[in-house]
């Protein structure tokens, strides 16, 4: 193993064959709605009802899934890797965090969540975040604030991700960037591997097939994400 900072980005593609859907699909629909119909502050303000309901029934959804072999590998090198590793994850699913907590990771990692959390809300009037597992009404008080409401807990188009300071210092200092199941059209994130090349990182991209931005990877890996990434683990963990 020659790496010693590895940061992963991973995408909808890695939690596909646990049964969560993608976003870009053909008829490019998401779910049923168009993305700007729910995923934008202001789609919010518009129909708060039809955005709820959208993210309480994706809420409801993480009871009847589970992590699959492409996230229990990532654990897996997350336990056994002895440099620094930030796993970034685009996906508001838990399915990273629960291959976690059943196998600790060592102490260089640390997972976050660029796109938020579908278990978390947070305060319309405080930005103060809360676990919320069960559904938000369409105008759910905060309790954090008396004028306040309750939202999901995700960025949505126009707002700033989590956590970019960390990421981007990450970043700079990576020597192994690896991309898996991200069709790289959102950005700041579809931007990342350019920036892990100008810090001269080693770029891999895991994917069903080659994206749009393939040319920007040293190296591509194409199959189902839970084939694809324990065999990539496993090369890797064997040097
Ligand atoms: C498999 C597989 C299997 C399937 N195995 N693989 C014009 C130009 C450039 C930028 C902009 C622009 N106009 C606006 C912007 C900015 C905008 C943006 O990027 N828009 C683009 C659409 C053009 N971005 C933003 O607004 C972001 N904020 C921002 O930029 O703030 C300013 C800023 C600048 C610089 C630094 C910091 C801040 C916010 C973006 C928020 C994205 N939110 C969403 C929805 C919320 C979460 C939710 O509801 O769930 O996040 S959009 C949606 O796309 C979601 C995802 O996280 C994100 C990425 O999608 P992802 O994960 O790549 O999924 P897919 O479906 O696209 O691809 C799946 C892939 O998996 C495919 O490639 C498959 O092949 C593969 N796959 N099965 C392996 N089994």
């Amino acid at each position: 193993m020659t790496a010693r900072n590895l940061v992963i980005l991973t995408g909808a593609g890695i939690s596909a064959e646990s049964g969560v859907p993608t976003f870009r699909a053909d008829d490019g629909l998401w779910m049923g709605h168009r993305i700007e119909d729910v995923a934008t502050p202001e789609a919010f303000a518009r129909d708060p009802a039809l955005v709820q309901d959208f993210y309480n029934r994706r809420r409801r959804q993480l009871a009847e899934v589970r992590p699959n072999a492409a996230h229990h590998a990532l654990a897996d090198l997350a336990a056994r890797w002895e440099g620094d590793f930030l796993l970034v994850t685009q996906n508001v699913d838990d399915l990273h965090d629960r291959a976690h907590a059943e196998t600790p990771p060592a102490a260089g990692f640390e997972l976050v969540h660029m796109h938020g959390e579908l278990l978390k809300a947070h305060c319309t009037r405080t930005g103060r975040v809360c676990d919320w597992p069960g559904d938000l009404a369409p105008q759910e008080p905060s309790p954090h604030h008396p004028s306040g409401r309750l939202r999901p807990h995700i960025v949505w188009f126009g707002e700033m991700p989590l956590h970019m300071e960390r990421i981007n210092a990450a970043i700079a200092a990576c020597d192994l960037f690896v991309a898996i199941g991200t069709s790289g059209e959102v950005y700041p994130a579809a931007g990342f591997v350019q920036q892990a090349r100008l810090a001269g990182a080693r770029t891999v991209e895991i994917n069903l097939a080659p994206t749009s931005g393939r040319r920007l990877f040293d190296e591509g890996v194409y199959g189902p994400a839970t084939q694809m990434v324990p065999a990539f683990v496993h090369n890797l963990m064997a040097g």
